[in-house]
């Protein structure tokens, strides 16, 4: 766990072993601690050397560990650790390789020196667990880099390259050969040199001008990065201590925030995020088709079909994968601009060419098609596609919604077709909803899946049906929203109660972003609005349940959002962002309401987020029911990665799971029963089962949905 070795005669090198990414488990910390002592003790030691072994330093302290207060309380703990290495009489010199990360950057921070390898990266990423870097971090890192940087650091958990660390005064030198040989020259070096100074723990903190009115704007800040969250305000608190408080006062008060935060909610709900997001990886099939034993077909070439938004960000995300892509565009004057937005965003060509012509997709190995949400306009091409491409190319389209079933009835390899729902913008967003239908090859997903991975995104496995996880989750989320206007919210209240509970944007300002002529459009397709209404059809149901027209009544007024000026909001001008509330909308809403007979409530932002929240995990849980995702971590990681479901709060069925499950069921079975004609709201039956086998925690839920068909 700690290897323990003398080299050069004098120098002690001690190397974390703890594959894969040396984590500071209770037998690590054991190991490291006795290492310590041992070199302490052995006057053959003169200097020491920490290193990593087999590549990477260290990643922190041992995640699996934290839900777990027996095995966090077993072992030394790492303050205890890290302050015999930094009071060693010998100069220690951490080499760092891969990368130092949370309690492996603590660790580097009490040695004396810093090597790192040119390719490494360091970083405290505890606030994305909602933490605070608790072993020292939080009171060192300061005294070396300044406040200002410590806490740019410690307040996103952002990775820093090897090259600004050094910049930072982080990293004492870089090296591009071996990061231990180096360390351990430099260690001899540096022996019997005075090191009271190399003590982070000895040193003040840089002196700052206007202190409190400093840690009062990096507190608003830290505010707006992650509303509700806790983590960041306990870090701007400690290192507030770092620049205020002596060394040991300051790790009091780090030790204080630190056990606050490590028992919250919150804590626990990122840490499940950390989980889920790794553990989508892992996908299974029905048939048996797993991701450890399917292999996938290597995917080197690309090309993408139709070069609006969605297909200039895929050609991108392709691109930096290292993929060599072809981007096509039948349109010769969308082409051109197509080509050089790409370029811009690339920096340079980066593997891209490009066409007018469909035949250029002939050597794919897997072909994108991003053309607009139109299921003619897309079969026409998945037809043509099935006679171009070469045979074992893989045909995906990247649609939000439509049938992927039936664009691969219009091919003759429907095993190898697939959805790859990639979200705006696409070179960005870390979420892509891989989508099987049901003759989609398990090899087909293996390949998407790694493609993913390549990618660097979040991919999840995810059946065939309308609006495939997200989007139809969405669905009843945004129905409510509109419900809750018609009944006497105002879109200022519903988004202020939606971005207190930590969403990015409201529903409403989300909807003004990404445009509301796109709802419309999709509506009119469905039939719910649009010429193949008639005039005798009540404007308030359709198909025998509530149906609000508001959106359609904000399209007929040519308010699209943003991109109009006009919206739910109102904008200074078409394409700008910032939102003011309209007065317009105001009376609006008021003749709307009194044109149908509805009395104006009063609405509380408890009501606002049970309504919205609770029927958007409803239908989590149908999808569930109906083995559309495989499970409710799968679901949970497409809303924290696609849907700026804050990570503090797990994601919807974390939450559901969270807040309990009977008093889900029970507010839903209020609001539905004041809202009969709103079938969302009617409790789905596993939600019923759950509850009624005494709500399981969220990993035993799976044998409670057992005996449903998978879709996957
Ligand atoms: C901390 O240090 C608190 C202290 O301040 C104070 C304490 C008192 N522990 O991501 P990957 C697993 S908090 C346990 O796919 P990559 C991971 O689950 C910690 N397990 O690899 C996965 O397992 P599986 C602060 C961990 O190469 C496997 O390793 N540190 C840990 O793409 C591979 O992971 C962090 O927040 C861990 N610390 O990326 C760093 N880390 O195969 C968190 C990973 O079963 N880690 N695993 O799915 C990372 O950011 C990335 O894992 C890393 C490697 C960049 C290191």
């Amino acid at each position: 766990m700690a290897q323990y070795r003398i080299v050069s005669g004098s120098v002690a090198v001690i190397s974390i072993q703890n594959p894969p990414v040396n984590a500071l488990s209770a037998a690590v910390r054991e190991g490291l601690l006795l290492s310590v002592r041992a070199a302490a003790s052995d006057p053959l030691v003169r200097s020491v050397v920490i290193s990593g072994h087999n590549g990477p330093f260290c990643g922190g302290a041992d995640i699996k560990e934290f839900g777990n207060v027996s095995h966090l309380e077993s072992g030394p703990h790492l303050v205890e650790i890290f302050e015999s290495v930094e009071a060693l009489a010998k100069p220690v010199v951490a080499a760092i390789e891969g990368f130092a990360l949370g309690g492996g950057l603590e660790l580097a921070l009490a040695c004396h020196y810093r090597f790192g390898h040119s390719e490494a990266r360091v970083g405290l990423p505890e606030v994305s667990l909602g933490l605070l870097p608790g072993a020292g971090g939080s009171q060192r890192l300061p005294r070396l880099l300044g406040v200002r940087a410590a806490l740019d650091m410690i307040v996103t958990g952002r990775h820093v390259a090897a090259g600004e660390a050094l910049k930072l005064g982080l990293l004492d030198r870089l090296t591009d050969g071996n990061t231990v040989d180096a360390a351990v020259r430099f260690a001899q070096s540096a022996e019997g040199k005075p090191l009271d100074d190399r003590r982070l723990g000895n040193r003040p903190c840089p002196p700052l001008e206007n202190i409190d009115a400093f840690f009062e704007e990096a507190l608003i800040h830290a505010r707006g990065r992650a509303r509700g969250a806790a983590a960041p305000l306990a870090c701007v608190q400690a290192v507030r201590g770092a620049a205020t408080l002596p060394f040991l006062k300051g790790m009091e008060l780090e030790k204080r925030l630190m056990e606050t935060l490590m028992t919250s909610g919150q804590a626990q709900a990122s840490r499940y995020c950390f989980f889920t997001e790794r553990g989508a990886a892992r996908w299974t099939t029905p048939t048996g088709a797993r991701w450890d034993t399917c292999r996938a077909r290597p995917i080197s070439t690309a090309a993408v079909i139709g070069l609006g938004t969605m297909g200039r960000g895929i050609t991108v995300a392709l691109a930096r994968a290292g993929l060599s892509v072809v981007a096509v565009e039948t349109q010769e004057h969308q082409l051109d601009e197509a080509q050089r937005a790409v370029s811009r965003m690339l920096k340079g060509g980066g593997g891209v060419s490009y066409s007018a012509d469909l035949q250029a997709a002939a050597g794919a190995d897997l072909v994108v098609e991003a053309v607009f949400e139109d299921m003619a306009v897309k079969e026409e091409i998945f037809k043509q596609l099935s006679s171009v491409c070469k045979p074992g190319a893989l045909l995906a389209t990247n649609t939000s919604s439509l049938d992927i079933d039936r664009l691969a009835s219009c091919t003759l390899r429907p095993e190898q077709v697939l959805g790859l729902h990639f979200f705006a913008p696409a070179h960005v967003m870390r979420l892509l909803e891989v989508v099987s239908g049901p003759r989609t090859s398990p090899q087909t997903v293996a390949a998407a899946m790694q493609l993913g991975r390549r990618m660097g995104k979040v991919s999840v496995a995810v059946g065939n049906c309308p609006g495939f996880v997200g989007n139809r989750m969405l669905k009843p989320y945004l129905e409510q929203a509109y419900f809750l206007l018609e009944e006497g919210a105002s879109p200022e209240l519903v988004d202020a109660a939606l971005e207190e509970f930590g969403f990015p944007m409201g529903v409403f300002k989300m909807s003004d972003l990404s445009g509301l002529d796109i709802g419309w459009r999709v509506r009119k397709e469905e039939g719910l609005t649009g010429p193949g209404v008639t005039a005798d059809q009540p404007m308030r149901t359709r198909r025998g349940r509530r149906y609000s027209p508001l959106g359609d009544l904000m399209c007929e007024e040519g308010r699209y959002g943003q991109k109009t000026g006009r919206g739910w909001y109102l904008y200074d001008r078409p394409g700008a962002r910032v939102a003011r509330s309209d007065p317009w909308l105001r009376s609006f809403l008021e003749e709307y309401r009194e044109r149908h007979g509805l009395l104006a409530r009063r609405i509380d932002q408890q009501e606002v987020l049970e309504r919205c929240l609770y029927a958007l995990i409803n239908e989590g849980f149908r999808v569930l029911e109906d083995g559309v995702a495989a499970s409710p971590q799968n679901i949970d990681a497409i809303y924290v990665f696609g849907y700026g479901w804050p990570k503090h709060r797990g994601g919807p069925m974390f939450y559901a799971a969270q807040v309990g499950l009977a008093r889900v069921l029970e507010g839903l079975e209020k609001y539905h029963k004041a809202h009969p004609d709103s079938p969302h709201l009617q409790p789905c039956s596993l939600l019923r089962r759950l509850v009624a086998s005494g709500s399981p925690p969220i990993h035993k839920w799976s044998e409670v949905v057992k005996g449903h068909r998978s879709q996957l």
